[in-house]
């Protein structure tokens, strides 16, 4: 029987890239993410070139009803997930703390805390009862250092670390893997959402040295889930050669 990943954020960058790759690898997936288009355009892609069955759940992690109902709503053949990708994160802004925009930080904390929490419960709750999975948590460089103008992103991220290091420890009586992917600088959707449509200046934080492409970061998450079964890769930092640090990064 094939496997099955859910993975939420699938409509752009690094979780439409580990629907390319887990469909490449023969898994049936659930697909999530707001934008229902993009999402149902990618499924018809992936099974007409992979033969793999894929559902397309349209929801805002941010709402705990949506969350609960459309993942609780699916057919019950899709809860025997044998791994949840919890890629849907979101930055908002970079300005210094006294300049902060209230509701960019709960977009921030609503999205990459709480909508990451809502999706786990359940999809832990269904491995426990599946007897397997695996949790795969996108956390960040900005979860491992703090940098200027970052502070709540960069306080998301920690949190995500710490949820990370926290579901490892409450689901180990259980047999399910956990795993956090630290990326750094990616080039997808991410830089143009945080400076909110402003293409231009989302384009210069990726000039003058090869950023991180999805893929790198997919094929990531590929090694830590294709693993044997004994084996658990508690978290990986990855980050593109030109970059040492969240700001130290070597531009030509
Ligand atoms: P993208 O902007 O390309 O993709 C983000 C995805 O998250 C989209 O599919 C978006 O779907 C989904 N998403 C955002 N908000 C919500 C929401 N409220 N409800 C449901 N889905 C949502 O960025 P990346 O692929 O780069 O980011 C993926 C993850 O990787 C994030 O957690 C990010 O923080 C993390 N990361 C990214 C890095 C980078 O440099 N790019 C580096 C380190 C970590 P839709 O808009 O359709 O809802
Ligand atoms: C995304 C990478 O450096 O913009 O998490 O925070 S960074």
């Amino acid at each position: 029987m094939a496997k099955i990943a859910l993975i939420t954020g699938a409509s752009s960058g690094i979780g439409e890239a580990c629907a390319h790759l887990f469909a490449r690898e023969h898994y049936n997936l659930v697909l999530t993410g707001r934008r229902l288009d993009r999402l149902e355009k990618l499924a018809k892609k992936l099974n007409t070139k992979y033969n793999v069955e894929v559902a397309v759940s349209s929801f805002d992690v941010r709402n705990r009803e949506e969350v609960i109902s459309n993942l609780e709503g699916l057919p019950a053949k899709w809860k025997k997930i044998n791994v949840l990708i919890n890629n849907a994160g979101l930055s908002q802004g970079l300005d210094p703390i006294q300049k902060g925009d209230l509701n960019d930080w709960d977009t921030m904390i609503d999205t990459n805390i709480k909508g990451l929490l809502y999706v786990s419960k359940v999809a832990s709750n269904w491995m426990i009862g599946n007897g397997f999975g695996h949790i795969v948590n996108l956390g960040s460089v900005a979860g491992k250092e703090v940098y200027p103008n970052g502070n709540v992103y960069c306080a998301t991220k920690h949190a995500v670390d710490a949820l990370n290091k926290a579901m490892r420890l409450d689901l180990l009586e259980h047999g399910i893997k956990v795993t956090a992917i630290h990326p750094g600088a990616v080039e997808t959707e991410f830089s143009e959402v945080r400076f909110k449509g402003d293409k231009a200046r989302a384009k210069k934080v990726y000039e003058g040295f090869d950023p991180l492409v999805a893929d790198d970061i997919a094929e990531t998450i590929w090694f830590a889930v294709s693993r044997p079964a004994h084996v658990n890769i508690n978290e990986m930092i990855v980050m593109p050669t030109a970059q040492a640090s969240a700001t130290n990064i070597f531009k030509k």
